[in-house]
């Protein structure tokens, strides 16, 4: 039976193989400090740890207002540029993680989703928003600059020039021209946001779960390589699925119009 730690800043349930990480803190708008930084890395952590058991890792915000409004300015503004620099290393060791996960990670956008709130949820793989969500990179108001990857994982959902726009105009935009921009995957009513989610979660989960973590990291590794070196890099990942029990079983069950019963192994 595995056992999953309680948080203060953060919730971590595990149900029916999906976990869900709630960033917790209502009343700050789910704001992020050093501590709740701290909770998702070690969060992260047992979802990795527990990947017999969790399939899929969803992460969402508590309330009904924010997904996550950024990082806790309360607690940045007295910082030196060395606090700062500290800070920052604590979010990218945490957000690292969600890119390292083998399982997909799905980000459930509920409401605003601004500053490092937007760095979290550019660091899942996909983001499913509601219809009332609201995003932005406003830290050029607070007269800085993103400091969670804002700079570099926002250019590369969206391109560098609708990055500039986000970054220098520091306004937000709504549920649907984050749709359209390619920030958001999924777009539903608030109530269907969910629904939605574990929709996605359980389509993934009927698959092979080594190949949809290799496919995740291969897609994440290769992204910005020359052409040719990642194809090869595909390759080899693509060589390596022929060494799994999973790509036995999936042909085999295809061929025997079955479902597949896939281990993992
Ligand atoms: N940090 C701390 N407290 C916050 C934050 C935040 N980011 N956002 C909201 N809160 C608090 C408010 O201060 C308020 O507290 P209180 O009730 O004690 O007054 C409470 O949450 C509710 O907020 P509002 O009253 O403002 O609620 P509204 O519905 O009027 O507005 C907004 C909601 C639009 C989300 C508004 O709160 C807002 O603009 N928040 C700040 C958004 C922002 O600027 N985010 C970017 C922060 S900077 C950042 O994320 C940088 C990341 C990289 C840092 C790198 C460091 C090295």
């Amino acid at each position: 039976m595995m056992k999953i730690n309680t948080y203060d800043n953060i919730l971590l349930d595990v149900t029916d193989g999906i976990a869900t990480l709630t960033i917790n803190r209502p009343k700050s708008m789910n704001a992020l400090n050093t501590a709740t930084l701290v909770e998702i890395g070690e969060a992260l952590d047992e979802i990795k740890a527990n990947a017999a058991d969790i399939k899929v890792a969803v992460i969402t915000g508590a309330g009904e207002k924010a997904f996550v409004a950024g990082a806790d300015i309360s607690e940045m503004r007295d910082m030196n540029a060395l606090e700062a620099a500290e800070l920052s290393k604590v979010a990218h060791n945490s957000f690292g993680k969600i890119e390292n996960l083998p399982q997909l990670t799905i980000a459930a956008v509920n409401g605003y989703c601004l500053g490092g709130g937007l760095e979290l949820a550019s660091s899942c793989d996909i983001r499913v928003v509601s219809e009332k969500a609201k995003f932005g990179q406003p830290e050029v108001t607070l007269g800085i600059v993103p400091g969670f990857g804002g700079t570099q994982r926002l250019t590369r959902l969206v391109g560098r020039g609708k990055a500039k726009e986000m970054i220098t105009m520091g306004t937000m935009i709504n549920a649907q021209e984050a749709y359209r921009v390619g920030i958001a995957e999924e777009i539903a009513a608030p109530e269907a946001l969910m629904d939605k989610v574990m929709e996605i979660a359980h389509q993934v989960m009927k698959n092979g779960l080594l190949a949809v973590g290799m496919a995740k990291y291969v897609i994440d590794r290769a992204a910005d390589l020359p052409l040719d070196t990642a194809i090869d890099f595909e390759t080899q990942m693509w060589a390596q699925t022929f060494a799994t029990e999973d790509q036995t079983e999936g042909m085999t069950a295809f061929l025997e119009k079955r479902p597949a019963n896939f281990t993992s192994k």
